[in-house]
């Protein structure tokens, strides 16, 4: 089936790209390219007049072809560079789609390269991930994958297992009671090597995470200790009511800002304390929500607040005018901005805190979820061996490890785990 879809934006633009891919995308295009050179054995690209129906000419486009297997899909593709006017895309769509092909699905021409072995699964999760990320270091990792360096480090973690799993079998055929003296030392020795580069991949994953999807970052503290005029420092605007009347912030206010790359939603919240104002409650409560979902809490000047599990630092705001009565983490003054820029750093460094001992980059919540169950069975082998109670067992907690790994690169894969990857894409891509 002949697929087309517009990969650009929708709305007005200088020019848009309409994608058809498919074994007859070239044949679609002679329908509506005036005198087409086009043809199924030699790529191309030209300028083109598009007509319709009459053969009246209604724009002027790059066309380029590309020739199977060497395409982004591997099938026949076309792209179309038009004008772009909402209105001649629909017309090369209408038209595309009256010569015989229909349109794409979300993330369709991805979904075709993979299936055609163009890309493995890893691969193609890199190209939803280069697409959404919000920050150029979550882009970078999204491309290094793309170029399949978590496919190879996968491989390489697969090979050593297998190699484990290779010789006690081997050993296991020839006498289960008398097992070579150095073997199970040396898969030990790669057990472990595999358990600690399973523990790194984990470990970066929460903070690629957040350079694709930002952090949360909330600010809280009692009335008037300056959070709406540090949030407003931090945003570089008066976005924030700032007065001296306690109970002014009563709602969650909200800002896109980047501290060292590291995209971050900033909160401002109503101060916390006890109220008997009906709205102020609610608002006080909700400083509490947002609080236990954040990935990084900034407590000011309240140094006997605490979080438990959720990261959070002590900061004394107003160290124009006082002086800190206890130990904080830093002082600063939002007023005057004194020591801001430092306390940047210090929220930058308590969210991003793990200094990449792998360049394994897991990207997607599906990988993250993998190596957990690679690394859970690679444990259990771990302590079968320790034990040296079932040799078949440890076989098997391996072998398990390895599907689990498999299933990160898998070149065709189940159904469901194919729509969730792909659902997530946009249309044209
Ligand atoms: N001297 C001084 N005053 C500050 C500082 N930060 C905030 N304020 C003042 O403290 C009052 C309350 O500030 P606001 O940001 O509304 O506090 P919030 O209730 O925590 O949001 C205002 O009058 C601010 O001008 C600071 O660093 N130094
Ligand atoms: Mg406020």
């Amino acid at each position: 089936m002949t697929i087309v879809a517009c990969s650009t934006p929708p709305g007005t633009s200088g020019v848009a790209v309409v994608r058809i891919s498919g074994k007859d995308a070239i044949k679609n295009i002679s329908s509506f390219i005036k005198d087409s050179a086009f043809n199924e054995k030699t790529p191309l690209s030209k300028v083109c007049f598009l007509v319709d129906k009459d053969g009246e000419v209604f724009d002027e486009a790059i066309v380029t072809s590309y020739v199977s297997p060497n395409s982004y899909t591997g099938e026949n593709l076309v792209e179309i560079s038009c004008h772009g006017n909402p209105k001649i895309v629909s017309k090369i769509i209408d038209l595309s789609i009256d010569a015989g092909s229909r349109l794409a699905e979300a993330g369709e021409f991805t979904k075709t390269a993979f299936l055609n072995g163009k890309l493995d699964l890893s691969e193609a999760e890199a190209v939803a991930s280069i697409i959404h990320s919000l920050s150029l270091t979550g882009v970078k990792a999204g491309v290094k994958n793309l170029r399949g360096g978590l496919s190879k480090e996968i491989y390489s973690i697969k090979s050593s297992l297998i190699s484990v799993v290779a010789s006690l079998e081997f050993d296991l055929d020839i006498s289960e009671e008398d097992l070579q003296p150095n073997l199970l030392k040396n898969s030990e020795k790669t057990i472990l090597q595999t358990i600690k580069k399973l523990d790194d991949c984990i470990l970066s994953f929460e903070e690629t995470k957040m350079f694709q999807s930002g952090a949360s970052v909330v600010i809280l503290g009692p009335p008037n200790a300056g959070k709406s005029t540090l949030f407003n420092h931090l945003v570089n605007k008066n976005q924030s009511i700032v007065t001296d009347v306690e109970g002014t912030t009563r709602d969650v206010i909200e800002k896109n800002i980047y501290i060292n790359g590291l995209p971050i939603l900033l909160k401002d919240t109503a101060g916390i304390r006890a109220s008997n104002d009906g709205v102020e409650k609610i608002g006080v409560e909700r400083s509490f929500v947002e609080a236990k979902n954040a990935d990084l809490v900034i407590i000011l000047n309240d140094r006997d607040l605490s979080f438990g599990d959720i990261k959070h630092i002590h900061v004394f705001n107003k160290s124009d005018v006082k002086r800190p009565d206890k130990k904080y983490d830093i002082s600063i003054s939002a007023k005057t901005g004194n020591n801001v820029k430092e306390l940047k750093e210090v929220i930058y460094n308590s969210l991003i805190n793990y200094k990449g001992q792998t360049d394994t980059l897991l990207i997607s919540k599906r990988q993250y979820n993998a190596i957990k169950g690679a690394l859970k069975h690679v444990k259990n082998a771990h302590s079968l061996l320790l034990t040296e109670d079932s040799i078949e067992l440890l076989v098997e907690d391996i072998n398990r490890s390895i599907s689990f790994l498999d299933s990160i690169t898998e070149k065709t894969t189940k159904d469901d785990v194919l729509d969730a990857v792909f659902s997530s894409f946009c249309v044209g891509k």
